[in-house]
């Protein structure tokens, strides 16, 4: 029987919950299944079950009306215009994610692999002579900026530009809270440059963002869809990685073991970056809206509600993990919904993947002790869980 859902005074997004949003996912999972978020108004579920659910049934959970706190349909969306993929239901998704997939797809990767190992293994050898990095400043900004808009074929001036559009983008998820004015400004003279590199003209030939294009000769979207379907892969593509990256190397080097298992094999590097996804998932929440009455739990929801999905709390459910809180760069990690669940998961998820498990073997190879060097600062946003510095020590490999 549908009951009322418990009400919380929990936000989400304030600096408290997001410094430290582990206890507070405790109290949201174990309050129901379904709860009230009453500071927004808005349904919310941080159960895995329930989650998955709502990611599974696309009909009744919708992205068109955006997967941020604003109703798209209502108020205007961050991207003018809205998003080809993320913002879209069937049928104009199922036009739209097949070109990206397509750009993604293995055989792509496959060509862009040896470069992303050049790079990966030239940073490595730099940072670790040198003895002291920093994580995140050092690396983890540095990598993907470098190997994926090397890939996409973005030119390199105005590249400063990426981190601080997607800081703006992905706080423009949650509500206009403080932290989003405060990436407004640089954000939006981000967006004008990213606009622009969205272009045919402005891509490298054979780049990524230029195989987009070909679609348009094939006659599978008009011109003007093949330039928003790029500023996905910009949008998406940079700052998840560069926050996953953050979190691996975080998790890494406060779990001296998980280190000295993934130094002996490092091989084990894939499932360790699927780990750290899990136990610290970069992208930690967003919502969608119900287009019909629909039970979810043991709750009613009406139609046009939106209800926010904490990935990053089905991720460390008890329901679903075993000691979800336990770093284990050896247990099995699939189920994990770091990179969605269902049509939308993300399109992108093997190059993110192949730059992980890149990055930390490289690392694995030439580390054998890894180790803070001073507490790491963090970098709250409303969507992304992440660090702003994180300074490491090494020990390099003994030959
Ligand atoms: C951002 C787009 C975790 C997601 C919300 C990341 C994301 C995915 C797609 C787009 C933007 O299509 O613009």
């Amino acid at each position: 029987m549908a009951a009322l859902p418990p009400v919380l005074d929990v936000d989400p997004f304030s600096d408290e919950f997001l410094a430290d949003p582990y206890p507070d996912h405790e109290r949201l999972r174990a309050a129901g299944p379904v709860v009230w978020l009453e500071t927004y108004g808005i349904y919310a579920s941080a159960r895995h079950a329930e989650v998955q659910l709502a990611l599974q049934d696309w009909r009744t959970f919708s992205s068109a009306a955006g997967v941020g706190l604003a109703n798209i349909e209502k108020e205007a969306s961050f991207f003018q215009p809205p998003s080809l993929l993320l913002e879209a239901d069937p049928p104009l998704h199922q036009r739209t994610r097949p070109v990206l997939a397509l750009a993604l797809s293995p055989s792509a990767l496959r060509d862009l692999r040896p470069k992303f190992e050049l790079e990966a293994h030239a940073l490595a050898d730099r940072l670790v002579s040198r003895g002291t990095f920093d994580g995140v400043t050092d690396l983890a900004e540095v990598y993907p900026i470098r190997v994926f808009a090397d890939a996409l074929g973005l030119r390199e001036e105005g590249r400063e530009h990426l981190l601080p559009y997607a800081a703006f983008l992905f706080n423009a998820f949650g509500p206009r809270n403080p932290r989003f004015e405060a990436t407004l400004r640089a954000g939006e003279a981000a967006r004008e440059w990213v606009k622009r590199q969205c272009n045919r003209r402005a891509l490298r030939p054979g780049g990524l963002g230029s195989r987009v294009f070909d679609a348009v000769n094939r006659g599978e979207v008009s011109e003007e869809e093949a330039a928003v379907l790029v500023r996905s892969l910009l949008s998406a593509g940079l700052d998840t990685t560069v926050y996953g990256l953050g979190n691996a190397l975080f998790a890494l080097a406060t779990h001296p073991e998980a280190w000295a298992q993934l130094h002996a094999q490092p091989e084990l590097a894939r499932t360790a970056f699927e780990e750290a996804l899990r136990f610290e998932s970069a992208v930690q929440t967003f919502f969608r809206t119900t287009t019909a009455e629909t039970d979810l739990g043991d709750v009613t929801l009406p139609a046009g509600a939106k209800i926010l999905l904490f990935l990053g709390a089905a991720n460390r459910d008890p329901r679903r993990w075993d000691e979800p809180d336990q770093f284990d760069i050896a247990r099995k990690t699939s189920g994990h919904v770091a990179f969605g669940y269902g049509i939308h998961s993300c399109v992108g998820q093997a190059v993110a993947r192949m730059e992980g498990e890149i990055v930390l073997k490289a690392l694995a190879e030439r580390i054998e002790r890894l180790e803070l060097a001073a507490p790491p600062v963090r970098c709250l946003n409303n969507t992304l869980r992440g660090l702003a510095s994180l300074p490491l020590s090494v020990a390099p490999r003994r030959h």
